[in-house]
């Protein structure tokens, strides 16, 4: 075991303490936010910089923004075993989703260095830049960096002040000549292992600290209309009403009925929503919002996205509105390698007792890395599975013990990816 007990809890002990500092890098006055390519996203890189190289770790911001750390094998050019995660956040966010991985990898590191032990593999620390996409849209634009998958049009996108992110790129410091440069030789990467709170019940449910992820659940995003006829408040009679907002609520009634009713694993969210024009005395002429479904496989996603689409046709027919939507983003189900889940699972086992696997539905940059890599995920549990919330909270023993586990479990996979 690489970390004792009491090594674990000085590293828990840091571990909280960065995520409380870097909890206040943020672009709001309350709460915590922090976008891709920010100039918080670059004091949060310094920093998190300055931590791996404290650790042991060479240090390099990458051509998309990700701030990566390597500490090396015993063999200078020996591929990596990549740890990691997001370091951006969603709005009024929590302070653990994405960081806790970052911070906990940069602690196997230390603790290495600190033992003056070199490995058979290289261990990297990589803190993503952009999994979240909260704003630009569009998601896992540090880890696609990574896997040479970013696309040119990707440049125009842009935020809610109209600035591109080729525009935010250059201001950041980026050349955008260089995005390909971020992406790595398949040969240079043997595995990607991320921790990384639940952001759901099940360990809690267990009475479980550590669990192994089994598969990532699948996403697809939508953007949508409905287009009435905004009209005077206080004149129209309610049949002749073409009211945008009438029809979204009903809607949505279908959604929620429908989603709960074809399966448990299955979720739909509408996370934003603008009525047009948005006064009080006017009738809703335009309900735009967003459409976030999630589930275990593409084929479940397709029936329920195109039954929720189908039916926001048939109340806009009947109620002589439009319906429009448009996709804009989809993933599909990830399954974890099972060579690294199982040497996890023993981890956990000598930590815990007793392992147990469970699905994410939430979306990580393991979702692009294992488009080229083997990937691997450990969840710690988390108050209550909240997140993307303030009140997102991990407690301090779970932190220690998860950092025993995953480092015991990242020497064994070295060790295994070593006999290749
Ligand atoms: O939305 C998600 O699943 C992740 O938090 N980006
Ligand atoms: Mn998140
Ligand atoms: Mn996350």
């Amino acid at each position: 075991m690489l970390l004792d007990s009491n090594e674990a809890k000085i590293s828990a002990l840091r571990i909280i303490s960065r995520c409380n500092e870097l909890a206040k890098i943020t672009c709001e006055d309350i709460g915590i936010t922090r976008l891709y390519l920010s100039k918080e996203h670059l004091i949060v890189n310094k920093l998190v910089g300055q931590w791996m190289k404290e650790s042991g770790m060479s240090v390099w911001q990458d051509a998309v923004g990700n701030i990566c750390g390597r500490y090396n094998a015993k063999f200078i050019c020996s591929p990596a075993v990549i740890l990691g995660s997001h370091l951006d956040t969603v709005k009024n966010a929590g302070r653990y989703d994405g960081i806790l991985g970052v911070l906990s990898g940069i602690e196997i590191v230390y603790w290495l260095n600190k033992k003056n032990i070199r490995l058979e593999l290289a261990i990297e620390v990589i803190g993503f830049g952009d999994e979240e996409g909260a704003r630009f849209g569009i998601t896992l634009l540090g880890s696609r960096g990574i896997t040479g998958t970013w696309k040119n049009k990707w440049l125009s996108y842009t935020d809610n002040q109209g600035i591109s992110i080729e525009q935010a790129m250059i201001k950041f410091g980026l050349n955008i000549k260089n995005i390909y440069q971020a992406s790595r030789d398949k040969k240079d990467i043997a595995a990607y292992v991320e921790l990384h709170i639940e952001q759901g019940p099940c360990l809690e449910q267990e009475n479980l600290p550590i669990g192994v992820v089994t598969n990532i659940h699948g996403a697809r995003r939508f953007k949508c209309s409905f287009i009435g006829e905004s009209g005077h408040a206080g004149t129209v009679p309610m049949k002749y009403r073409k009211d945008a907002l009438f029809a979204f609520a009903e809607w949505m009634k279908y959604v929620e009925y429908t989603t709960i009713k074809k399966n448990s694993q299955l979720v739909a969210t509408v996370g934003m929503i603008s009525c047009n024009p948005g006064s009080t005395n006017v009738i809703p002429g335009i309900v735009n919002f967003s459409l976030d479904i999630r589930g275990p496989q593409d084929i479940m996603l397709e029936s329920l996205s195109s039954l929720l689409l189908k039916q926001g046709k048939v109340i806009a027919n009947n109620r002589h509105l439009i319906f429009e939507y448009k996709e804009y983003y989809r993933t599909s189900e990830v399954i974890c390698d099972s060579i690294l889940r199982n040497i996890l699972c023993t981890s956990i086992q000598k930590i815990q007792g007793k392992s147990i696997l469970l699905p994410s539905g939430a979306g990580h940059d393991a979702i692009a890395i294992s488009e080229r890599w083997p990937v691997a995920m450990l969840f710690i549990r988390n108050y209550r599975g909240i997140s993307h919330n303030p009140e997102e909270s991990v407690d301090i023993n779970d932190i220690a013990l998860s950092l025993q586990a995953y480092s015991d479990g990242i020497c064994n996979i070295i060790k295994k990816k070593a006999e290749y």
